[in-house]
Formats: structure tokens, sequence, C-alpha cells
């Protein structure tokens, strides 16, 4: 599952928190994305996230748990995908709660089934980006500079370009897409419809869309289009 990754193009991403109808729910499974994410910044605990993750499992579709808080944690998944804020100083958001957690839970952890993901988090009116004290002031050579820290020196699979809430800047987005080596670009933040949805897959490798499936389903439903095979 994880070599799987590497074809991803389009993801939806769904919060626990919010409440989807078992009919959407059916229409996103079965849209032909690449992979179910699920994942939010708060109000995410183990029931509500045991409770989707059971729901999705009737379907075929990949379904991964984004890990932002260690309550969530749920068995089921087909992969954990692991957070390391790369822009940030407070370094809990690096490797101090991964730490913490590694400590409390080392003989449970499927580490087979770990997928660090290094986000550069530059929506500063994002929940993520107040939640890490995200540093999104920082222009394209900065950004660039932490995508090669994670590419380079930490190896990491994925770089996750994250605008959650509002589109982003493509140019950016290009500038560090153009200077990874070998970590899969995933971009997220504010795709609301096909044209955002493609603009977005020009410069990365994976588009994430969130928000747009509890705001206006068949919007979303568009963006599976980008995906070509
Ligand atoms: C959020 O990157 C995702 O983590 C998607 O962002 O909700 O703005 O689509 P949106």
């Amino acid at each position: 599952m994880r070599e799987q990754i590497k074809s991803w193009q389009h993801v939806f991403k769904l919060d626990p928190d919010r409440p989807i109808s078992d009919d959407e729910l059916r229409q996103v499974c079965c849209s032909g994305t690449d992979a179910i994410m699920v994942g939010g910044s708060s109000g995410v605990t183990y029931d509500n996230t045991a409770d989707l993750v059971k729901r999705i499992g009737q379907y075929e579709v990949p379904c991964v748990l984004e890990v932002s808080d260690l309550e969530m944690v749920v068995p089921g998944f087909d992969l954990y995908m692991i957070p390391l804020i790369l822009n940030t100083n407070d370094s809990q958001w690096m490797i101090g709660q991964h730490v913490a957690a590694i400590e409390q839970y080392s003989q449970l952890i499927p580490w087979d089934k770990l997928v660090p993901e290094g986000y550069i988090v530059l929506n500063a009116h994002s929940t993520v980006a107040q939640r890490t004290e995200a540093l999104t002031e920082i222009d394209t050579d900065r950004a660039t500079a932490y995508a090669q820290a994670g590419d380079r020196l930490f190896q990491l699979p994925i770089i996750y370009i994250e605008y959650s809430g509002r589109f982003g800047d493509m140019t950016l987005t290009a500038e560090i897409h153009r200077s990874i080596h070998q970590s899969q670009l995933f971009y997220g933040g504010g795709i609301r419809d096909m044209h955002s949805a493609r603009q977005a897959k020009q410069v990365c490798d994976t588009i994430v869309v969130g928000n747009i499936i509890y705001e206006n389903l068949q919007a979303a439903l568009d963006t599976v289009q980008v995906i070509s095979r």
C-alpha cells in the first residue's frame, strides 16, 4: 500500500468532526478518487474517527488516517500518515509529540503502515497554522529550503504544501515542485472546483480536496476529473 501512494493524483480529506450522510459518503468513496484521508485539526475523537473508518470500510477505496492527535488513533486504516511540521520553531510538532507517542505505544505501533509527511503550512488563518505556530510569512526561497530539507535531508516520502481553507500561491508551489528530488508533492487548500483542481494539479503530484465536500458536493466530485490514467 505504501508504494501505491506514488500513483495517487487526487485525495479527498474527510473530517470526522463534520457530519456526512451515507449517500454523500457513498458518492465520495465511489467517485474514482485515489484515496480517502481521514483527518482534522480540531474536534477529532476516537469515537468519531472509528465511526467514519467503519463507514468508509464498506467501499474499496484506500483509506488512510492522518494522525493529528493520539486520541484519534484507531485500528483498521490501510496506512497512518504522520505529519511533521517543517516550518515551525516549536519542535514538538516536528519531533516532540512523535517521541512521546513512541515512548508510550512503541509495542503497538504498526511501523510498516506509517508514512511521514513533511508539512509546510502557509495559511496563517488556518487552525493548523495557529495550533503549530507555523512560520507562514516566508518567501518562496525559504519555503523551498524547507521543502528541500524535507526532501534531501530527511528523505521524507511526502512534502505537503498546506493552505487549508484558502487557495494558495501556485508560483511558489511550482517552484517547490521543481526543487524537490525524490519526495512526492501534495498540495491542499481552497480547491473548490475543476478549475482550481486543474491549476493545483499542474504544479504538484497529488491534490487534496477537503472543505468543499461539505459545502458543494457536486463541485467536489468534479475535481476527480483531474486524474489522468
Ligand atoms: C486540508 O489540505 C486540506 O488539510 C484541504 O484543504 O479543506 O481547503 O480543501 P481544504
